[in-house]
């Protein structure tokens, strides 16, 4: 297939580009290097030293012989362009990475939000108004988030984006219809990722497009079986207080030999999945697509195993004797609640899960150990608050 992997210098597209080109797919990447931008903006970098896109492609090429294309372009800004890549190149379908995807840097500053807003929905816009306009059916795989349901679920198995509910009808009779999972975001990221939900129902539903949305959970991990074919591969490895995420960062953490940062009790439970898994998802949704008339946007839950953030610490902890922290947590959010997560779809596709027990998590620290010298120890608290004290204090 022809493929366009928006967002694919980034630490999910690349992986995810390298993957599909070795599955015979081919790929032409679209970024507009943004990633790299806000890591000069933070005085952050990733631990691992990656190269550029150019560098990168040119690297595959001498090792597999295999041609990825590239064009920079900003999804959100330059619709034209958008539309014109399009034309020419034509794809069965589109991976749709191509957003502001950290919830701390989302909610820095004023700036930082309407910079998240902007982005995350205009590309989302763009790239649907583009596909309409050009006449072409791709198949459109868009990276959600498990963030999008919230984590006030106690009890319920979160199924995959929608819910039956009963209404009550005028002669009190229960009417069943099926309705998107309540939208219950936790960070201005999150928000657009539920606002980008409503944009593919709408346009599935008008313009009968094909959309699968993933709802990711949080990736860990580094290196896929493709980047670890050669050292200009390498992934990129997030440990900055705003990029970089839980479980990459109690491994950077102790690789370093800093305290493990738990958040508040670290009772938070999350939604994981290693990023080889990650790869092998999106080339299954890409190589399974929905039927044109679908008629609504197929969700997956993209996620293998749900765990406490203080049960990940204590873990890494008993691996490599590092001290655990818990520091006051700068985010919004409940400090302990369940979460029951249905990922039946991509698993019925044929998806293997890795888990926490396929001794993955020795390969990050051996990564991150390989790369201490470039760690900032500086840039480790993420000090992104959720709540500002407001001047005129609220009415309750
Ligand atoms: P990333 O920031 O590493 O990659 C995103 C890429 O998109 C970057 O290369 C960036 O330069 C590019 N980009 C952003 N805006 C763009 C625009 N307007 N035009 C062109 N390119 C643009 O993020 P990631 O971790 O690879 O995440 C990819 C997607 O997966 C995101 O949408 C994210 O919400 C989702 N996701 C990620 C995780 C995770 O744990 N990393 C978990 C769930 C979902
Ligand atoms: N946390 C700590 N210590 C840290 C970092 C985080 O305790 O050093 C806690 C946070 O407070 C939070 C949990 O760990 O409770 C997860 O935080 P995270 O930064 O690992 O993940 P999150 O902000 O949720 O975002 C990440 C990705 C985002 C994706 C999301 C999937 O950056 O793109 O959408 O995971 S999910 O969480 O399932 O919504």
């Amino acid at each position: 297939m022809r493929i366009l992997v928006l967002g694919g210098d980034g630490f999910c597209g690349w992986p995810t580009s390298l993957h599909l080109s070795a599955s015979d797919h081919e790929v032409t990447i679209v970024d507009n290097f943004s990633r790299r931008r806000i890591d000069d903006e933070l005085g952050a970098s990733s631990l691992t030293p990656i190269e550029s896109l150019a560098g990168r492609v040119a690297a595959w090429h001498e090792v597999t012989g295999r041609t990825i294309d590239t064009i920079e372009l900003d999804v959100a800004q330059d619709y034209d362009g958008l539309l014109a890549v399009l034309e020419r190149v034509q794809p069965d379908a589109i991976v749709h990475f191509a957003e502001q995807r950290a919830a701390p840097y989302s909610m820095k500053t004023s700036a930082t939000k309407r910079y998240t807003v902007d982005n995350n929905v205009n590309a989302t816009h763009n790239l649907l108004a583009a596909i309409v306009e050009s006449g072409l059916d791709p198949h459109v795989v868009h990276l959600g988030t498990m963030g999008v349901y919230g984590y006030g679920t106690a009890g319920v198995r979160i199924p995959e984006g929608y819910l039956t509910v009963g209404m009550h009808g005028a002669d009190g009779e229960v009417i069943e219809t099926e309705i998107l999972y309540p939208a219950n975001p936790g960070s201005v990221y999150h928000m657009t990722k539920t606002l980008d939900q409503l944009m593919f129902a709408y346009y599935v539903k008008n313009d009968r497009l094909r959309v699968t949305d993933l709802h990711q959970g949080i990736v860990w991990g580094t290196q896929t079986s493709e980047t670890e074919l050669d050292p200009r591969l390498i992934n990129r490895f997030d440990y900055d207080g705003d990029y970089g995420t839980v479980l990459n960062r109690f491994l950077m953490e102790a690789a370093v030999g800093h305290p493990l940062t738990v958040h508040g009790t670290g009772g938070q439970k999350r939604a994981f999945i290693h990023i080889q898994n990650t790869v092998q998802c999106i080339r299954l949704a890409i190589e399974n697509p929905p039927a044109t008339d679908a008629g609504r946007v197929r969700i997956f839950n993209q996620m293998t195993e749900t765990h406490r953030v203080r049960d990940l610490a204590e873990m890494v902890a008993r691996m490599t004797g590092a001290t655990i922290s818990y520091v006051d947590n700068p985010r919004n959010e409940a400090p302990e609640n369940e979460l029951l997560v249905a990922n039946d779809g991509l698993i019925e596709l044929g998806l293997f899960p890795l888990t926490l027990e396929d001794n993955l998590m020795d390969e990050v620290l051996d990564v991150a150990r390989a790369y201490v010298e470039r760690a900032d120890l500086d840039r480790i608290p993420s000090v992104s608050q959720w709540v500002r004290p407001r001047r005129v204090p609220a009415a309750n």
